[in-house]
């Protein structure tokens, strides 16, 4: 091994037909896009450049291999080089030149090398607006059984990628089947998504599942990327958007919780781990401390959230002895729960076209005729496979939701995959013992779809059909509402009043 300057670093001795590469890790990549050294072997059959050479060219991201054919006599005759090439309309990762006689190699190296390097950050940088980890490619994988379709998956979590600022420049789908435990992917698979990763100059990996504190280690080892699963990329989001000061507790624990279990040692796939997209999460600094600070953390976060919840209590236990029944907004993220509360009682809440923009609850009172009055609350919208940490962090949030006399599930009708939408609502309805709560099923967006799909729509679903942006749509919905509520003996005769509610809003 050959560095820049000439000098040789390591001197290998190998068997016929392998060499083992010690670890570089006194040759980071960094900011590089090649590592600065160089590989020179020797080939005792007078074979060319192998498949494996080519490899550890592209994963090592060499500077250049060459291997040096021996005679029966023990000298030197023919090199052949290889060495990466700049992204490119072909999609050829390697260029191999044609064998050179070794007494006669006549390359000006540090010319070669630095134009390379040069061309290779130009032709990366037109699509490098952003950071390069925040440049990611997303994989999927693919399970058993045949109702298991990745792409909508890996679909949502482009989503959620966008949603975290990450740009998505590639995806691709493992067979579980064929997936080696410890790297999720299958080798081929894995060199493929290193080749890829190069040309495309990504930095970050995300994977669709959640993975186990070993394999984010060896898949980071081994690709030298940044490596993040779907509850790191979730947590990410709401890091974002928490602004309150409950948000932010709730949010912090989360991550610590998911943190300490995989906080095994302190190497660079730590930090790697442990660093969010580009650096947010917890802190870096946070993440430099050990096990027991963070448990120290992580019990007072849970005092501190245990008083919130109290305070929460009490506001309940208050509202209970007033008489207004209780609407709670429910969901898939990005469904338009903010929009239809603002709709309903005209106010401004935060809409966005985003996942999980809405992480606090609000309440709002709305007026039915006959002076009959609800309060109605918008709350943090639901995923697919939830983080458990999550769910437990937003758990006195959630709880406020028991107090619900009715729940409206807000579908987005116009999401190609709203049934499964539905399917993961259903089931966190279950896992939150909300399941005796009536639920009325609003299919919002509805502006979206044609008067057939409606119609279709209609057909197979119970429910309300609605477009939260436009009021106009809204009457059904409100006068179902009130149908439910008065069936249910919501609505007392005295509802009017319970002077609560004006020093509540
Ligand atoms: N076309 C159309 N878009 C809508 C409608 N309702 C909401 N949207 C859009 O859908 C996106 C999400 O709306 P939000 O109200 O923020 O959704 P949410 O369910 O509160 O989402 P989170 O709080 O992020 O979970 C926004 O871009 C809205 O403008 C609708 O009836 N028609
Ligand atoms: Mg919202």
């Amino acid at each position: 091994m050959v560095t820049r300057k000439g000098e040789v670093v390591y001197v290998i001795v190998g068997k016929q037909k392998e060499i083992l590469i010690p670890p570089l890790e006194n040759y980071r990549l960094g900011q590089r896009r090649l590592r600065g050294l160089r590989f020179l072997h020797t080939h005792l059959q007078q074979e060319s450049l192998s498949r494996d050479d080519l490899t550890d060219l592209a994963l090592l991201r060499l500077d250049l291999i060459g291997s040096i054919s021996v005679e029966k006599n023990g000298l030197p005759s023919n090199i052949v080089l290889s060495h990466l090439l700049p992204p490119n309309k072909e999609e050829k990762t390697y260029e191999i030149l044609s064998p050179q006689d070794v007494y006669h190699l006549n390359i000006d190296f540090e010319k070669f090398i630095s134009e390379l390097e040069r061309e290779i950050s130009r032709t990366e940088k037109r699509a490098l607006q952003v950071k390069i980890e925040e440049k990611a490619i997303l994989i999927g994988i693919k399970g058993r059984s045949k109702d298991d379709f990745p792409e909508d998956s890996l679909e949502e979590l482009k989503e959620l990628a966008r949603t975290s600022s990450v740009q998505v420049l590639d995806s691709i789908i493992q067979s579980a089947d064929r997936a080696n435990p410890k790297y999720l992917l299958g080798i081929g698979k894995l060199k493929e998504l290193i080749i890829r990763a190069l040309q495309l100059g990504a930095g970050l990996l995300i994977f669709d599942r959640e993975l186990t504190p070993a394999q984010v280690r060896s898949i980071s080892a081994i690709t030298e990327m940044k490596v993040l699963d779907r509850t790191q990329l979730i947590l990410d989001i709401f890091a974002r958007h928490a602004h309150t000061p409950d948000g932010k507790i709730q949010v912090e624990l989360a991550q610590l919780k998911y943190i300490l279990p995989r906080l095994k040692e302190k190497s660079t796939s730590f930090s790697r781990l442990m660093g969010g997209i580009g650096g947010r999460g917890p802190g870096e600094q946070k993440l430099e401390v050990d096990r027991r600070h963070i448990r120290n953390k992580i019990s007072c976060l849970e005092k501190k959230l245990e008083t919130i919840g109290k305070s929460r209590r009490q506001r309940r236990a208050k509202r209970a002895t007033s008489v207004l029944p209780i609407i709670s907004i429910i969901g898939y993220t990005n469904a338009g729960k903010s929009t239809l509360l603002n709709s309903l009682t005209n106010s401004q809440i935060k809409v966005e076209d985003l996942y999980f923009a809405t992480l606090d609850t609000s309440s709002r009172r709305l007026r039915f005729p006959h002076e009959r009055e609800v309060i109605i609350t918008d709350t943090v919208g639901f995923i697919r496979s939830l983080p458990k940490d999550l769910l437990g962090a937003f758990r006195s949030t959630l709880e406020e939701l028991e107090d619900a006399n009715l729940l409206l599930h807000v579908i987005d009708a116009a999401n190609p995959y709203f049934p499964e939408q539905i399917d993961s609502v259903q089931k966190i309805i279950l896992e939150l013992q909300l399941d005796h709560i009536p639920v009325l099923q609003v299919f919002n967006k509805t502006d979206r779809l044609s008067k057939e799909m409606i119609n279709s729509l209609q057909k197979r679903y119970q429910g309300i059909f609605i477009s939260a942006k436009s009021f106009r749509t809204l009457k059904p919905l409100t006068d179902q509402i009130e149908k439910i509520l008065k069936d249910h003996g919501c609505f007392y005769s005295h509802a009017r009043r319970s002077g609560y509610c004006q020093s509540y809003f």
